[in-house]
């Protein structure tokens, strides 16, 4: 009888899951919105750089965005001689602030120079919009293209799963880098870590690590000094791949928050998706707390799957890392509980 109960939970929690996610999608007509503006931006800023390219990364780019999600733009530029970032992103924040009604923040001096831009809130645009626009970040790009193939594969699963806990996170408060908790590319990584390393079998294979049909030079797969290799015929590998994990949605969510509440080893773990668990101090991220720093970096480590040696989980505090815990265990609570009603626990879970 437990057993059948625990089913039928989840099959309505699954359920639940879809349709919760479904009515926080983008509707087309914001979609289409974006897309103005991308074009917009592109024909401005090439009246400064003519051999420019504008592309849309992140969340807009990749498969996993929400309603009202901002846009992350970045801006590639094919000519040789070209200006710097900091002097592109002042020009540039001139000509937006004179040509367009964007409420405009250029930031020069930023460890990645960027233009802040906003839209205030009209009929047809009730949220506004935000967006960054960056300059040469080809690795965004291609961690962005990582992360949409992997959303391919299997995206009833995949997306429901990423886009639930994005929400979660943001309604739970633990989804701001700038307060000492993770962005949501973090937690994207989490997803896709637990998918391809920690259930067996695995929901997803590692496109890191997917052998190539045929060789390739070095040439091609580096990107300054980075690896940015991975198997990307996804209609080859839908074809060729079949994960023997018919677990559901929700079986997933529940065990999701079960390990991150319990089994991952914070104190020296790393979830790296290109490499599986590694250890911190393999890669030399102990915490700075422990050498005496206030500076706390590396409590909790996520390897990003290109730029290796760097944390994206670097912002993560002591006391964010605290809380974002507590929030794993609360929702793993919520979850085992399993209360009468599927949607009672959605609810409850992102109060
Ligand atoms: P939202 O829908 O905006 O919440 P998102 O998927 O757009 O989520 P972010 O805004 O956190 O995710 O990040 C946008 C992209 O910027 C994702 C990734 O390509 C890049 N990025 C963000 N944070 C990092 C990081 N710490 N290291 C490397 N790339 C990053
Ligand atoms: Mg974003």
């Amino acid at each position: 009888r437990r057993h059948a109960s625990r089913q039928k939970f989840a099959q309505d929690f699954s359920q639940c899951l879809y349709d919760f996610v479904i009515q926080l999608l983008p509707t087309t007509e914001e979609l289409a919105v974006k897309e103005d503006v991308r074009k917009l931006l592109e024909r401005l800023i090439r009246t400064i750089e003519l051999d420019s390219r504008l592309l849309s990364f992140g969340s807009t780019a990749n498969g996993f965005s929400l309603r009202n999600s901002d846009m992350d733009l970045c801006c590639l530029i094919d000519s040789e001689e070209r200006l710097s970032a900091t002097d592109l992103v002042n020009m540039l924040g001139d000509l937006l602030e004179r040509e367009t009604k964007f409420h405009v923040k250029p930031l020069p001096h930023a460890r990645i120079p960027i233009v802040k831009l906003s839209l205030d809130p009209a009929p047809g645009l009730p949220f506004g919009i935000a967006c960054d626009i960056g300059f040469e970040n080809r690795l965004a790009l291609e961690n962005t293209r990582l992360l949409m193939c992997y959303a391919m594969i299997d995206p009833a699963r995949v997306r429901t799963m990423v886009l639930f806990l994005k929400v979660w996170s943001k309604r739970r408060k633990i989804n701001s880098p700038y307060k000492g908790t993770l962005s949501s590319y973090g937690y994207v990584l989490l997803v896709i870590y637990f998918l391809v390393h920690v259930k067996s079998p695995p929901v997803l294979p590692n496109l890191q690590q997917v052998p190539p049909l045929r060789p390739i030079s070095k040439e091609d797969t580096h990107l300054n000094g980075h690896n940015i290799w991975f198997f990307d015929d996804i209609e080859l590998l839908r074809q060729r791949w079949k994960s023997s994990n018919t677990e559901s949605v929700a079986e997933l969510l529940i065990d999701f928050f079960k390990y991150y509440s319990r089994d991952f080893n914070y104190s020296s773990g790393v979830a790296s998706i290109r490499a599986g668990l590694l250890k911190k101090d393999s890669k030399g991220w102990v915490s700075e707390a422990e050498k005496g720093s206030p500076r706390e970096r590396n409590r909790l480590c996520i390897e990003d799957p290109f730029e290796t040696d760097f944390n994206v989980a670097r912002c993560v505090t002591r006391d964010g890392l605290y809380t974002i815990r507590g929030e794993f265990m609360r929702a793993s609570r919520i979850l085992s509980s399993r209360p009468e009603r599927a949607i009672v626990a959605l609810a409850q879970l992102c109060e």
